[in-house]
């Protein structure tokens, strides 16, 4: 009965050792957008299955609401290692990895099923890969919806009625360019600068999508929103690249097989959020216009001139407009 008792006790201890040999590792990951949000809930929804398929050795810790800073100084934290993981747009990566150019471009989706059908395939892989070279592995794409803009002075019908406008824009040279082409002024600023920006009339308006709009509260001072959907820009989770190479190669496929799982999740949750934002911010007095599209993208020639000008990227557009 001794000798049982000291043989258990001593299979718990080395059990205990062997937990310590695998010490748990909690990887942070950065989100401008707020607990809830289909981004966090799908990153969250990753971290749950990698930490189910590696007994724990791995979890993830989400950051939402911009708690370790705004989108672009996060993406230097992922970049040098500070943290591990970030879910971010894709478009303040368009001065870096050339390739997430291509879905920036306006109107470059017929629609967000082909956008779909581009991400998920080569074209997608091939933007996935030119992160490596930026010390980044990109993991998953999440739906972003359509961007189309707000402001707090009128409604938007056409072209014309932007002219002279003052807009804010995510960080990235397209964007600036793109409602320059619209006859337009763009100021580009962070995301969580954007209410007071227009509370206070240093810009008319901003754009973004129906989650967005909703959940950053903008449509409390940007009541004319118009649904021109100029861009349908995925978003991007990344891992930083020296903390995916510890990984073995088991614990990699993990990883891989767990952010496409979340995929799905996030692509449910984001068609349910859209709804769910679009019904909200229509009750509290928003005003939707929608506007013919041609007049937008006729004016967008200028900005595929000046940013696909380089042949991977000419070869890369004539692909997207050829998937099916
Ligand atoms: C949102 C996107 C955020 C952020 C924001 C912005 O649609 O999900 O990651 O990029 O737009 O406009 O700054």
């Amino acid at each position: 009965m001794n000798l049982m008792r000291t043989l258990t006790a001593a299979a718990a201890f080395s059990v205990a050792m062997l937990g310590a040999a695998h010490a748990q590792v909690v990887l942070k990951s950065s989100d401008t957008h707020p607990d809830g949000y289909p981004t966090v809930e799908g990153v969250k929804y990753f971290g749950e299955l990698v930490k189910q398929r590696t007994d724990g050795r791995y979890s993830v810790e989400v950051y939402h609401s911009a708690q370790l800073g705004q989108e672009k100084d996060t993406i230097e934290q992922v970049r040098s290692g500070v943290i591990e993981l970030n879910r971010v747009s894709m478009a303040p990566f368009n001065g870096t990895v050339k390739e997430t150019i291509v879905p920036a471009l306006p109107y470059i989706f017929r629609s967000e099923d082909h956008m779909h059908k581009v991400m998920d395939g080569p074209i997608g892989d091939q933007i996935k890969a030119a992160f490596e070279p930026a010390g980044l592995v990109a993991l998953a794409f999440y739906d972003a919806g359509a961007r189309s803009f707000y402001n707090s002075k009128k409604p938007i019908n056409s072209v014309e009625d932007l002219k002279g406008m003052k807009f804010r824009v995510i960080q990235s040279d397209i964007f600036v360019d793109m409602v320059a082409a619209l006859g337009a002024n763009a100021t580009p600023m962070p995301y969580g600068e954007v209410y007071s920006g227009i509370e206070t009339g240093v810009i008319d308006g901003a754009e973004n999508n129906y989650p967005s709009y909703d959940t950053a509260k903008h449509f409390e001072v940007a009541k004319h929103y118009s649904l021109d959907e100029h861009t349908i820009l995925p978003e991007v989770f990344v891992m930083n690249k020296a903390a995916w190479d510890k990984l073995t190669p088991e614990d990699q496929a993990i990883f891989k097989e767990a952010a496409k799982e979340s995929v799905a999740k996030q692509r449910e949750l984001w068609s349910a959020k859209v709804e769910e934002s679009k019904a909200k911010v229509v009750a509290a007095g928003s005003m939707i216009t929608t506007p013919e599209k041609q007049g937008f993208i006729d004016a967008m020639a200028p900005v595929y001139a000046k940013h696909v000008t380089d042949p991977v990227l000419q070869k890369m557009v004539e692909d997207v407009k050829a998937t099916k």
